[in-house]
């Protein structure tokens, strides 16, 4: 074998062990890299091949109790492949109210055991201008989780004189999968009564 070598020459007997020890790893280094090369091309793109989104909103509306406890609107979400993970989140939401410095809002989804919530606004965050009308994007709360979720949007109104209601809820979820995403599922959405599982409830 070792007279095939080209690389291999013996210019006398002293260098012959060092000749042979050097020929195995002379010709499979080479090798070995290009399959790390391989696997790592092969792994990267893998991980996070597709992205997808699941969309859906809630029209329906929700009165908020004046100084009581909360409420909420919700959206179940699903259609998304097994092991797919959350990326980003993105909500449009109103809230029609006469006095928005009286509440607490948020956004919470019940998984893993506990209720994860994503505050956007608490008693005294605004003032007496009406409704909040807005987008919120890039919320990073619930990365790494399935968007297969019932998510809901929280309201709780913590002062008395000024009342209203949830409006609409709406959310974009964006994941990366390894499979190719299926067509987002947008079933009609259900009237909710607004009262939210009784367990974890945050205390605002
Ligand atoms: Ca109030």
């Amino acid at each position: 074998m070792i007279k095939k070598n080209p690389v291999c020459k013996r210019t006398n007997r002293s260098q012959a062990s060092t000749c042979q020890d050097n020929w195995r790893p002379a010709i499979r280094k080479p090798i070995a890299i290009t399959w790390l090369v391989a696997a790592a091309l092969l792994a990267v793109p893998w991980s996070e091949a597709w992205a997808g989104v699941l969309n859906d909103y809630n029209p329906y509306n929700v009165d908020i109790p004046d100084n009581g406890s909360s409420v909420n609107t919700d959206l179940s979400l699903s259609g998304a492949p097994t092991g797919a993970v959350i990326t980003n989140v993105k909500v449009y939401y109103e809230i029609r109210h006469t006095y928005p410095g009286d509440l607490d809002v948020w956004l919470t989804a019940y998984y893993s055991g506990s209720w994860h919530d994503h505050w956007l606004y608490h008693y005294g965050d605004l003032g007496s201008a009406d409704n909040i009308i807005e987008t919120r994007d890039n919320i990073h709360t619930f990365d790494g989780v399935s968007p297969n979720q019932t998510w809901y949007l929280a309201v709780r109104d913590r002062a008395s004189g000024d009342v209203g209601y949830i409006d609409f809820f709406e959310m974009w979820v964006t994941y990366a999968t390894n499979e190719p995403p299926n067509e987002p599922s947008n079933e009609d959405p259900t009237p909710r009564l607004g009262l939210r599982p009784e367990e974890g409830t945050p205390s605002a």
